[in-house]
């Protein structure tokens, strides 16, 4: 049974995302108003306008993403995703990401969503000036980014198949040494 339970390192990442990239108004809890507000956030990032093809999309995405969040974690149905509930969801995606499923879909649509949102260039990498301008951003300093860039990417540009790497090595390891624990930049409890 033991290894079925998160780690309080685990533990602490996964809340850490809850906090920097989905519960963007930071009321405490992730519901349908926090897509919307982070629709707008990203795409005042990438300069998409409101209206525009690629602005519909991201909402049309982000809805999805809702959807499919809320169908695996809103257990009591209130139409809002609380931290508890987010790591027995989590729990269980660990779980079968060890055993050798894969990412629930909704999962990966953030993934490849937020890989556009980091490759503001569009030439499929992540350079450290982009992936600086997404995560300060979300709050974070721009020492903390190039520090946490250093770490992912050792020094180079990110594809895509190195950001899905880097993804699930911040949601499965428990590896302190990890470099995917760097992914959303530097944790204050690392
Ligand atoms: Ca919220
Ligand atoms: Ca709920
Ligand atoms: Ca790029």
């Amino acid at each position: 049974m033991a290894d079925r339970s998160l780690t309080d390192f685990q533990k602490e990442k996964i809340l850490r995302v809850f906090h920097l990239l989905y519960d963007t108004n930071q009321d405490g809890m992730i519901k349908k108003e926090d897509f919307g507000l982070a629709v707008e956030k990203v795409c005042k990032i990438l300069d998409w306008t409101k209206g525009g093809k690629e602005y519909s999309e991201a909402e049309e995405t982000l809805n999805l993403i809702w959807e499919g969040l809320k169908k695996y974690a809103d257990e009591n149905q209130d139409d809002k995703v609380s931290e508890d509930e987010w790591l027995k969801m989590w729990t269980e995606s660990v779980k079968d990401i060890k055993s050798g499923k894969e990412f629930p879909e909704w999962q990966k649509k953030f993934v490849d969503f937020m890989f556009k949102v980091n490759d503001k260039s569009g030439d499929n990498e992540i350079d450290e000036n982009e992936f600086s301008t997404v995560y300060q951003a979300y709050g974070i300093s721009k020492d903390n980014c190039s520090t946490a860039f250093k770490k992912i990417s050792g020094g180079k540009n990110i594809t895509k198949p190195e950001f899905e790497a880097l993804w699930m090595e911040y949601f499965v390891s428990n590896d302190r040494s990890s470099k995917g624990n760097y992914l959303f930049g530097v944790p204050d409890f690392m």
